[in-house]
């Protein structure tokens, strides 16, 4: 008799197939009104459960008595009911090995973007609005040589740092609970209380985790600490900064521009005020959101929920996210 599993993103048929080969799959395609109660109704036999995308909640697990295991196709935990899979002994694995680089590169690219008004001034010329030689009016600031503060120096934070100091000659400030030795060694990067950090910083690079003591960690009165010329990127998650202030930092320009892939609410209204703002970059949370990388992802939360219910969570301990049961 296989291991009954819950399923609850659409994968690619060779990773679908590998689960099929090994447990009785129910999968479905996201968690909606359409299929919640068979979804609700799978987890009851389920002793695994692999997916992204939507929360986890406490309600789920407790309709999952025979649960084991979870595997995440993401870095980010903040969708699960940590309390209940520590308390369970529910092993969490997520995939943090496989889209560091690509989330850097995309970063960056909103470091580039806002600095130079990529968008914007693509967007004035599918209007037609070209009439001349680009005047003051539309230029853009320098990324080379600036200064760009890390808030959250993980693995994420890393490649960002790398890119801009090795690839830009940018100036590194970090902000972490701990200091990152390799950052320092390697890229000169100098660690600094959170306040001297934004009154430093040309770039504010947001990377933090969201947890509860993240939440709304940026806000109006950091806001109001950044140079009236600084700009702000969002990578870490929208629940990490507090929107509303980000809005109205923007609209009054007290920060000069924000590249976001994050939002409070996904996906974000249109009926939002960041849509209306000619100095926001706005990306629909792609941090890791190429062919490669996504299927790099699927193929390890495989592999990860594969390990964990043949009850060797050893054989890939570098992904064990949350929780880890008793050894044995
Ligand atoms: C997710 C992300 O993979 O990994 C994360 O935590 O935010 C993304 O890269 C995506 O949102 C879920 O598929």
């Amino acid at each position: 008799m296989k291991p009954k599993i819950v399923l609850y993103k659409a994968l690619p048929e060779a990773e679908l197939a590998r689960l099929r080969d090994r447990f009785e799959v129910s999968a479905f395609d996201g968690i909606g009104p359409h299929n919640r109660a068979d979804f609700m109704a799978a987890l009851t036999e389920a002793e695994g459960l692999i997916g992204a995308s939507a929360p986890v909640t406490t309600e789920m697990l407790a309709q999952a008595p025979r649960l084991r295991a979870v595997s995440t196709i993401s870095v980010g935990i903040d969708q699960f009911d940590l309390a209940t899979l520590n308390r369970r002994r529910i092993a969490l694995m997520h995939t943090p090995s496989v889209l560091t680089e690509t989330t850097a590169d995309t970063l960056f690219a909103l470091v580039i973007a806002t600095a130079r008004r990529v968008v914007e001034l693509s967007n004035l010329v599918r209007d037609g609005c070209w009439q001349g030689s680009i005047g003051p009016e539309h230029f853009g600031v320098d990324v080379h040589g600036k200064t760009m503060g890390i808030i959250g120096m993980g693995r994420i934070g890393y490649a960002l740092a790398k890119r801009a100091h090795l690839g830009f000659d940018m100036k590194i400030n970090y902000y972490n609970r701990s200091p990152h030795q390799q950052a320092e060694a390697q890229l000169s990067a100098t660690r600094m209380p959170l306040d001297a950090l934004l009154a430093e910083a040309d770039f504010v690079c947001l990377v933090l985790p969201l947890t509860p003591g993240t939440e709304r960690f940026i806000g109006r009165e950091q806001f109001a600490l950044m140079k009236p010329d600084a700009i702000f990127i969002n990578g870490s998650r929208g629940k990490v900064v507090d929107e509303p202030a980000l809005i109205q930092a923007l609209q009054e320009r007290r920060i000069r521009a924000a590249g976001l892939d994050v939002f409070e609410v996904e996906p974000l209204p249109g009926s939002s005020p960041l849509c209306r703002l000619d100095n926001a970059v706005l990306l629909p949370h792609i941090g890791s959101a190429t062919h490669e990388t996504r299927l790099a992802m699927v193929r390890c939360a495989v592999d990860n929920l594969i390990a964990a219910l043949d009850g060797d969570l050893g054989r890939n301990c570098a992904n064990a996210a949350a929780v880890f049961p008793p050894q044995g």
